[in-house]
């Protein structure tokens, strides 16, 4: 799973990748800091097993703090877009093109309006962050479009000549861009397009189908960072009734520093936590404690500073992905090795003991028997739907 950061430049993407994976990628206050996109490694936490069932246990492939396991999730900090990119403006397809992969977008927005479209500094609140919304939406969609546009004609022929399905030619011709064939099936039902006869689709059906496959395969969340400057917390409201998709409040900057603190063992902070605590106070000078104050102060208006948020609104909600222990005994709940509970899979609600199979080794998949429920000692189908916090072991021919 990839989450993209995505937004226009100088709006704090870096910040917060480096906040969310304490990495330090370059940050500086004008436009085009970033260039190459920066990858980085976040957590999500969910309960883990270990603690209704008792155990004690030796993650491989996470970590286990305290009975909440936190899972690895991969994040992507593009360069920032500005209007046009998707006809080569700024530095135009290639940002998209490192987009390819993601399953999730986390759209960071300056929520306290001082800069521009093109992330030049301007007077704060003097610019409009709702404006970002807008324009990032239509560049995505304008991205979809100019690829399906390419030698449409001869496409859509082929299609009917051959009889061909719209939507499976859709998807191979798409597939390059995450995009799945229930992702364009579900596309085009939403903009009600006629399956029958692409030839006749307009430029404005190919927006329209463009516009929704970019809601389902491209999905969003919009994080309002600066929240600590004076002019954003009015903005904040303004961006969350005007937008669709989630609006998370958030300083990244802020996030940035109590991790970095926490790791130096001068504050106890959990990632996500709505309070901290100072255990050395001569490491901070009195103007680093009243800008603690002040974070904290942001912390009880908005619950938190908005990063672990994002990322769990991102993957919980959006994604609606749900945790799955894989064991080989059932009876230790380890793997070869003793290892017990060694592994936590993230996977979409509704997928089956078989697909899940599938995703550990394609040869489960192929030479799948049954599963086991390690909790009830049960046999389970091949149809058999994974619920949260399940543990499974999967019985092959292999
Ligand atoms: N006040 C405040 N400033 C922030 C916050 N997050 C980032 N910044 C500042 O915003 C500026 C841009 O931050 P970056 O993280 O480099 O922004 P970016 O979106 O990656 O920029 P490009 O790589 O140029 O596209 C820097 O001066 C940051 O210190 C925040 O939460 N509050
Ligand atoms: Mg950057």
């Amino acid at each position: 799973m990839l989450v993209g950061i995505v937004g226009k430049p100088n709006c704090g993407k870096t910040t917060f990748l480096n906040a969310a994976c304490l990495t330090t990628a370059k940050v500086g206050d004008y436009p085009f800091t970033t260039i190459e996109p920066n990858p980085g490694t976040a957590y999500v936490r969910v309960k883990c097993a270990c603690k209704d069932l008792n155990v004690t246990d030796n993650p491989k492939n996470s970590i286990c703090l305290d009975g909440i396991r936190l899972i690895p999730i991969e994040l992507l900090d593009v360069a920032g877009l500005v209007p046009g990119a998707w006809e080569g403006k700024g530095l135009g397809n290639k940002f998209l093109d490192d987009l390819r992969r993601a399953d999730v977008l986390i759209h960071v927005v300056d929520a306290s309006g001082s800069t521009n479209a093109e992330g030049q500094p301007v007077e704060a609140g003097s610019w409009d962050p709702i404006e970002d919304v807008k324009f990032l939406e239509h560049e995505i969609i304008m991205w979809f479009v100019q690829i399906l546009q390419r030698d449409w004609k001869k496409f859509t022929r082929k299609i009917e000549q051959e009889k061909l399905k719209i939507t499976d030619a859709l998807a191979e011709r798409l597939s390059g861009l995450g995009i799945t064939r229930v992702h364009v099936m579900k596309a085009q039902k939403n903009a009600k397009i006629d399956g029958e006869r692409p030839s006749k689709w307009s430029e404005e059906d190919l927006v329209a189908f463009a516009t929704e496959l970019r809601k389902i395969a491209k999905p969003m969340i919009i994080l309002a960072n600066k929240a600590d400057a004076k002019t954003s917390e009015q903005n904040i409201k303004r961006l969350q009734d005007f937008s669709q998709e989630p609006v998370i409040p958030a300083c990244t900057l802020g996030e940035f520093f109590l991790r970095q603190f926490a790791e130096q063992k001068k504050i106890e902070y959990q990632p996500g936590a709505s309070s901290f605590k100072i255990l050395d106070e001569s490491a901070f000078s009195a103007k680093e404690k009243g800008i603690l104050e002040n974070l904290q102060a942001l912390i009880n208006k908005f619950g938190s500073t908005g990063v672990q948020a994002a990322l769990d609104t991102a993957v919980f909600d959006i994604l609606k992905m749900i945790p799955v222990f894989p064991v080989h005994d059932v009876s230790t709940l380890a793997d070869k090795d003793g290892n017990v509970l060694p592994d936590a899979y993230l996977i979409p609600e509704g997928t089956t003991i078989r697909q899940f199979a599938g995703k550990i080794h394609t040869d489960f998949a192929k030479t799948f028997i049954h599963g086991i429920d390690a909790r009830t000692k049960k046999r389970i189908g091949e149809d058999h739907v994974l619920k949260s916090c399940d543990v499974v072991k999967i019985v092959s021919a292999k």
